[in-house]
């Protein structure tokens, strides 16, 4: 098999300002089985496409990639693989509503319901006919509540929740979250995530938590946040997975009642709206927020072009 192709047909879109690249053409086949699976194979054999893809000079650190894969489910409308400059994501909100606002695009899906394979589990997608797409995610659930990490800013305290990925959530911390506190968020998000692997603080299952979340007020959401992702770039929509693993905190805390929408913000002022059920000890969220798609392309990648598979540093 020829795992490294000239090209790869991509659609670019994005959620709340963060970009979701969704490879879409080109891709050398995976092969048969669950997301999980493939994700695996993907790391395996074809990693430079990954980084090719999201790396300088054809992407950027804060995107996200999407590798399109037929689902092992027929009743599926898709499977999805999530990477970014780091590695691979469990699930992606903005991600979702990014694929499914460029299926639609495509006119390879219909207003309605989709359910989708990830990584993590299958989600479904609903494009309704003003192009927002709401996310039913996989269950989220508060692990820990009030866990103190050792930082070069002092101890910091947070819950861990699982919301696809493993965050680590913030309400007490000094910083403003707006646009001009970016250096100092990003900073002070890093110290967290270099405190807690210090200390191997993890998640249930051992997972890395790779997801810092800071909270504030916001004068038309019910919350603002700041969120850093594992490669280091700060997300630039609310953060689908993040919302998920809010809500699974205010759940727990009796803050936010089944059904009730809670409006959160992102560092730039976009929102998601999001709401969750009850099952047994967690909760199904559901994140609703609109993507447009800026492009559809190819990546070229020239045997002589020494950096066709991205600088690594
Ligand atoms: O929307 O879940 C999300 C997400 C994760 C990382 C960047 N965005």
């Amino acid at each position: 098999m020829n795992n490294s192709p000239a090209s790869l047909r991509i659609i670019d879109s994005h959620t709340g300002g963060e970009p979701t690249r969704l490879i879409v053409e080109g891709f050398p086949d995976p092969g048969p089985g669950t997301m999980a699976q493939l994700r695996d194979r993907f790391a395996e054999q074809f990693d430079h496409l990954r980084q090719a893809t999201i790396l300088e000079p054809r992407g950027s650190d804060v995107m996200v990639g999407a590798l399109l894969c037929r689902p092992a489910n027929p009743a599926a409308t898709a499977g999805v693989i999530f990477f970014n400059n780091s590695g691979f994501l469990g699930m992606c909100g903005h991600g979702t509503i990014g694929l499914v606002a460029s299926l639609a695009w495509l006119g390879r899906i219909s207003p309605g319901q989709h359910l989708i394979e990830t990584p993590v589990g299958d989600v479904r997608a609903t494009l309704h006919d003003d192009g927002s797409v709401s996310v039913e995610n996989v269950p989220a659930w508060r692990w820990r509540q009030g866990v103190r990490v050792a930082t070069r800013y002092g101890d910091i305290s947070g819950d861990i929740a699982w919301g696809g990925n493993w965050f680590f959530l913030i309400n007490d911390h000094p910083l403003c979250i707006d646009t001009a506190s970016l250096a100092a968020l990003t900073d002070f998000a890093t110290a967290v995530r270099q405190g807690l692997d210090q200390a191997q603080i993890r998640g249930a299952d051992g997972g890395i938590i790779d997801h810092i979340e800071l909270f504030g007020p916001d004068p038309e959401a019910d919350s603002r946040s700041f969120v850093l992702c594992p490669g280091l770039a700060w997300d630039r929509s609310p953060c689908g997975t993040g919302t998920s693993a809010k809500l699974a905190c205010l759940a727990e805390d009796g803050l936010l009642a089944p059904g009730q929408i809670w409006r959160q913000a992102s560092v730039i002022g976009s929102q998601f709206s999001a709401s969750y059920r009850r099952q047994g000890q967690h909760i199904v969220p559901t994140v609703r927020g609109t993507a447009w798609v800026c492009a559809d392309t190819r990546l070229l990648f020239d045997e002589r072009d020494p950096f066709r598979w991205g600088i690594r540093l």
